[in-house]
């Protein structure tokens, strides 16, 4: 292993939100235990590191309230630091969550004057996103949701989502400014129930929208495996339907409160063939190539050493991933075990080209002479195949 495979730089296209080597570790049970983090610092200190760029909420860069030329120094300053680093701003989203005014959501709160505020406040910070460059902006919708199936009526809350995205989307169409919306699924945390608590609920959601073509996915590894669910079969089928506009990497070890771990520190075998799709996703199928964002928290019991260490913990163990995952690929077992597997034969359209129903209804070998019982009782070698995963990923190949 050479240190230089794992050294990022900003051709990795590693980004990191404000919100994550900034947050001060405050939780339901305890105080903060560290100090804040001036924007301007985590831009120098992660560019140090090798990162490619940061991603914010409004809040994260001008607090909540801050008059007019507070927002502007803070905004000036800020520029400056990504003009000295050249670190970029890819992504930017809207914090609609924090302030008490948000406790019932943004989008879908009963309250109307709130979603008018939601919508202003999105549209003001859509406005400085454009302006930074950035390509993608998130919506992440922790207070969407409720407690209490009596207190809000979701098939009504998804028309005040959908009209509140639609108004948004037109808005960013009307301005030309060049972003696309990426919608973060949640199953709960903040709120009792969050509405579109999967990538797969988000999906359905998102065709519904007027401007679907510009509506897609961030979707979170430890938000579905909150939910008991498999984050690669979830980002396999948001490539699929071309809707993988973005991504939060992080960790979570099985289904409790969302932990927001290091990449990695959660379920490592997942991790490893999440890389691997991303990094040797099949050849045609809709590929990710944007920016690999870390959205974790740097543990509570971490002072400032231990935050950098974990935002670079986060990166190494990407590239060290990818690493593993093409070594896998280019093992000459494995590439046999996968022979042995069927896995190529799934690319193979099960009718052959100009086959008609009659066709199959009259092949005698799909199914008078198939000998079923004989076929069940072959072995499919994914065993084998799992094994040389585990071995690769653990350095014992
Ligand atoms: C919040 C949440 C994240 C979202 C962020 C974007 S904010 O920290 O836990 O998963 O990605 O709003
Ligand atoms: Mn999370
Ligand atoms: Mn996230």
């Amino acid at each position: 292993m050479t240190q230089s495979t794992t050294q990022p730089t900003p051709a990795d296209r590693f980004t990191f939100g404000l919100w994550t080597v900034g947050w001060q570790a405050q939780d339901p049970f305890g105080a903060v235990t560290r100090a804040p983090l001036d924007p301007v610092e985590s831009v120098e200190r992660l560019s140090e590191l090798g990162a490619y760029g940061v991603t914010f909420h409004d809040d994260d860069l001008i607090p909540f309230g801050s008059d007019a030329a507070t927002r502007d120094k803070k905004i000036a300053d800020f520029k400056a630091a990504l003009a000295r680093t050249g670190m970029k701003v890819p992504m930017v989203t809207t914090n609609l969550f924090s302030q008490p005014v948000f406790k019932d959501g943004g989008f879908t709160s009963n309250d109307r004057t709130v979603r008018r505020y939601a919508l202003r406040k999105v549209m003001r910070n859509l406005d400085l996103a454009a302006e930074l460059g950035a390509s993608t902006y998130v919506f992440w919708g922790g207070r969407e949701g409720s407690e209490s199936e009596a207190a809000k009526d979701v098939r009504i809350a998804l028309d005040r989502y959908r009209e509140g995205l639609d108004t948004l989307a037109g808005y960013v169409k009307d301005r030309g400014y060049g972003l696309r919306f990426a919608l973060e699924p949640k199953p709960n945390e903040p709120r009792g129930d969050i509405i579109l608590p999967t990538i797969g609920h988000a999906l359905a959601f998102i065709n519904s929208l007027e401007h679907a073509d510009m509506v897609g996915l961030n979707p979170e590894v430890g938000h579905e495996q909150m939910a008991g669910l498999n984050f690669v079969h979830g980002v396999a089928q948001a490539l699929w339907h071309g809707k993988l506009f973005h991504i939060d990497l992080n960790g979570q070890r099985g289904v409790k409160y969302d932990q927001d771990l290091i990449f990695g520190h959660g379920d490592l075998i997942n991790a490893f063939f999440l890389v691997d799709l991303l990094e040797n996703g099949v050849e045609g199928a809709n590929s990710y190539d944007g920016p690999r964002h870390f959205d974790y928290k740097p543990l509570r019991t971490e002072d400032f050493d231990g935050v950098w260490a974990s935002a670079a913990a986060n990166m190494r163990t990407y590239l060290l991933l990818k690493e593993r995952a093409l070594a896998f690929r280019a093992d000459p077992e494995v590439q046999q075990a996968m022979v042995d597997a069927k896995i190529g034969e799934l690319a193979l359209p099960t009718l052959a080209a100009g086959e008609s129903v009659e066709d199959l209804l009259s092949d005698r070998s799909a199914f008078e002479d198939f000998d079923a019982v004989a076929v069940g009782k072959r072995g499919c070698g994914f065993v084998r195949l799992n094994q040389l995963a585990v071995e690769h990923l653990m350095g014992a190949r």
